[in-house]
């Protein structure tokens, strides 16, 4: 599997390209087009350039996070039609500057949810909490001005500030979607994409919802093993498959994350690797990778990954703020790349124990 680092861009991260190359076997870097609003053609030479970018740096640009859906499209409204050819030729572009991997997801209105993007830990560090007691007690409209107020000036993608004078608006608009309709927009998407997808070479990638359950009485289709495989038989194709992202799945203890991976095998195109400290159910904070931090077994997860022979992308995924670093919530240097030598240590021992 090739070790990567999501990269913000040359503006919006507090981490460089140079620092990224110097951790061991992270040979690249998955990142976006931010700027362009959700729903916009990505113009072919924007990627090039940031492709560029990143190739000068002895890196190379293994995959996207994240091509947005357009709330529109998940609600089949009236544009619907317009965005999806808007996205195929995002598709178009991407596999023509040479990118294979695209992640997005089918959320509605928020991407992940936290309660809080700082609860300090005991060995002073601090991470990304969530907490549904404090969710329940407050308006999409306060959780809003919390997450992106406390976001220190970076971008958070899937907060995009124009979301906030429309909140009200997108809630009544869900009023009554159920969780099969959601299934049936996901379905229309899919059924007109992925044959582009397949045209042009690149894998589509599912990220599930995170947390992996229904906030604000929004409908939900990506939380379980049962919805990952519902969604993956929509549109039966190998360019139609998921990021798999232990941090979102695995903060239900129902997952099981090891079989899951066995399950989905070659569907899996994308793997977010990080732990979760889990309370009570609906209660988490982020940990740092190690399994005994956590209630993820990675030892187990990186294991599942070997049986499969996985050869995608993965990347370390959030981190927890240690040794006084300033950063984006969830996307400093220090913890992830700690992270990722870990996971590089597990891949390494499995790897010679099963090649003796
Ligand atoms: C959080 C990320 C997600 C992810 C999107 C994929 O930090 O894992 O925001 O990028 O859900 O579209």
């Amino acid at each position: 599997m090739k070790a990567t680092l999501r990269w913000f861009g040359p503006v919006d991260d507090s981490v460089s390209l140079a620092q990224i190359r110097q951790i061991p076997n992270v040979v690249g870097v998955v990142s976006a087009l931010q700027e362009i609003p959700v729903g916009d053609i990505w113009p072919l030479e924007a990627i090039e350039e940031r492709k560029r970018l990143v190739e000068a740096s002895g890196l190379k640009l293994l995959g996207i996070e994240s091509v947005n859906i357009h709330e529109e499209i998940k609600l089949k409204g009236a544009p619907t039609q317009k965005l999806i050819e808007n996205y195929k030729e995002c598709i178009k572009n991407l596999s023509k500057a040479g990118i294979d991997t695209i992640c997005y997801n089918f959320m509605p209105i928020f991407d992940w949810a936290r309660s809080d993007l700082a609860k300090d830990l005991p060995d002073g560090s601090n991470v990304l909490s969530y907490d549904k007691d404090l969710i329940e007690g407050k308006t999409p409209e306060q959780m809003f001005d919390e997450i992106t107020s406390s976001s220190k000036g970076y971008s958070l993608p899937g907060w995009e500030p124009e979301k906030l004078p429309v909140l009200k608006n997108l809630f009544s608009r869900y009023k009554g979607v159920t969780e099969d309709d959601l299934f049936e927009n996901l379905r229309n998407f899919l059924s007109q994409i992925i044959p582009i997808a397949e045209e042009y070479n690149v894998k589509m990638a599912i990220h599930p919802d995170d947390p992996p359950w229904g906030i604000f009485g929004l409908p939900r289709i990506t939380s379980t093993e049962a919805h990952l495989e519902k969604i993956l038989s929509l549109v039966d194709s190998p360019n139609h498959g998921l990021t798999f992202c232990t941090g979102s799945l695995g903060a239900r203890e129902d997952n099981d994350l090891p079989k899951m991976i066995r399950k989905f095998g070659d569907r899996i195109h994308f793997m977010h690797i990080r732990n979760v400290k889990i309370h009570e159910p609906g209660k988490f904070d982020e940990a740092s990778h190690l399994s005994s931090d956590g209630n993820v077994d990675m030892y187990q997860v990186v294991k599942a990954l070997h049986d499969i022979k996985f050869e995608g992308i993965f990347r370390p995924d959030h981190g927890r703020m240690v040794w006084g670093e300033v950063a984006r919530p969830g996307y400093g240097l220090y913890d992830r790349a700690m992270g990722v030598t870990y996971l590089n240590g597990l891949w390494e021992a499995i790897n010679k124990e099963n090649s003796k």
